[in-house]
């Protein structure tokens, strides 16, 4: 298959790109960047030690003989290009996690919503409209987020993407339907992925583009089998404030004696998925795709459920770190259960990758490696959700 990866050099996309590849797939990354330039904005870096675009798809070739392409293009506003990529190139498939993905950078101030507005849905619009000027069949396989539909549910489990619902017409009969799953955001991040939900609708119904929405859970782990190959293709660690994701910043914090930064009670229950499960799934979703006609296939990507506090103290039981209850930054429900379906990824052949078999090593082959390369000035969480958010948060 010819996949065009959008956002091949980040988190996600880097080790998703070098897995297909490895399976024989064509590759072509298109990256613009940003998050590497949003590190020098926010003056931090991820742990570990990532090389430069170029360095990693030169390892790449070196080690494995396969070659990777990159262009470096904006997918929110050079339309033209994309166009003109996706027509002399007629992949069989676009992955798309070209998005800015940090709640917390989300909410610094308007500047940076407006930016993750303007960037995550012109992306999202701008790559549909031009499968469609294309003429071509493409699948699309989109990154979403479990955050698109909350984290509390009256007790059931939440179901992939459509919610069963019955409604009493005027002449008091009973309807069955399946509506989208109403979206209940939590930050203007998790909005941008609840308008992406209505995008992939549209184009669906309108120009029967086939469209895979994959309601992703909190990534953690770094490597993967292929970032493993050598140092200079490792992975990226956020561990900031802003994009450090909780699972990841308790390892490192406990492996540099920082106190465990859980908001508030730690009551909070969410999903988690290891970043081999991520690319896993990704081929799993590109393999399985659905069929001309079909709605918007939508997946619950995810393994696990945790609660924060859970997680910290089985962190502290591996490496006896300390626990900081922390005032909470984000306007969110203090406590809540969180039951997911993931059938169709199990269904598929998944085979996840459990906390039990994954803390031990990360925190050992990772967090205690790079530990010297923490900037501790970068840990605390001080992007704020409201202005009454602000007399509680720690000082920096
Ligand atoms: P990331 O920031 O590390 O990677 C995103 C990549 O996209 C970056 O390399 C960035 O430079 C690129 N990019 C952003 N806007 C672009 C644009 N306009 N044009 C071209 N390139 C652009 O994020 P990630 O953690 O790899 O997340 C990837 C996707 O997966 C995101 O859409 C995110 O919402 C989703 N996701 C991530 C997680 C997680 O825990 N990391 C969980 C659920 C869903
Ligand atoms: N949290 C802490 N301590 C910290 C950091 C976070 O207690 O030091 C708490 C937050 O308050 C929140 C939870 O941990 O309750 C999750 O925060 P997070 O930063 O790990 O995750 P989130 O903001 O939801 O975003 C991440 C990714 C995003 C993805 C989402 C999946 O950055 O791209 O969409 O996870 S999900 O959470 O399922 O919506």
């Amino acid at each position: 298959m010819k996949v065009i990866i959008l956002g091949g050099d980040g988190f996600c996309g880097w080790p998703t790109s070098l897995h297909l590849s490895k399976q024989d797939h064509e590759i072509i990354i298109v990256d613009n960047l940003s998050r590497r330039n949003i590190d020098n904005e926010l003056e931090a870096n991820s742990l570990t030690p990532i090389q430069p675009i170029g360095t990693r798809l030169a390892v790449w070739e070196e080690k494995t003989g396969k070659k990777i392409k990159f262009v470096n293009l904006d997918v929110a506003q050079e339309y033209d290009r994309l166009l003109e990529l996706i027509e002399t190139e007629k992949p069989d498939a676009i992955v798309h996690f070209a998005e800015q993905r940090a709640a917390p950078y989300s909410m610094r101030s308007s500047k940076h919503k407006r930016y993750t507005v303007d960037n995550n849905l012109n992306a999202t619009n701008n790559v549909l409209a031009a499968i469609v000027e294309s003429g071509q069949d493409i699948h699309l396989a989109h990154l979403g987020t479990m955050g698109v539909y909350g984290y509390g549910t009256a007790g059931m489990k939440i179901p992939e993407g459509y919610l069963d619902i019955e409604v009493v017409t005027d002449t008091g009969d009973r309807v069955q339907q399946q509506i989208l799953y109403p979206t209940n955001p939590g930050s203007i991040y998790h909005m941008t992925k609840s308008q992406d939900q209505i995008f992939f609708f549209y184009y669906n119904k309108n120009d029967n583009l086939r469209i895979t929405d994959l309601h992703q859970g909190i990534v953690w782990g770094t490597n993967t089998a292929e970032t493993l190959l050598d140092e200079k293709l490792i992975n990226r660690f956020d561990y900031d404030g802003d994009y450090g994701t909780v699972l990841n910043r308790f390892l490192m914090q406990s492996a540099v004696d920082y106190p465990m930064t859980v908001h508030g009670t730690g009551g909070q229950t969410r999903a988690f998925i290891h970043i081999r499960d991520t690319v896993r799934c990704v081929e799993l979703a590109l393999t399985h795709p659905p069929k001309k006609g079909d709605r918007v296939q939508i997946l619950n990507q995810m393994t696990e459920t945790h609660r924060l506090k859970d997680l910290a103290e089985l962190i502290q039981k591996i490496t006896g770190g300390e626990i900081a209850y922390v005032p909470n930054p984000r306007k969110e429900d203090p406590e809540n259960e969180l039951h997911v379906r993931n059938d169709l990824f199990l269904d598929f052949g998944l085979e996840p990758t459990t906390l039990e078999e994954g803390l031990l090593e990360e925190v050992v082959t990772i967090a205690k490696k790079y530990a010297d390369r923490v900037d501790m000035s970068k840990i605390p969480a001080t992007s704020i959700w409201t202005s009454s958010h602000k007399a509680g948060i720690p000082k920096q």
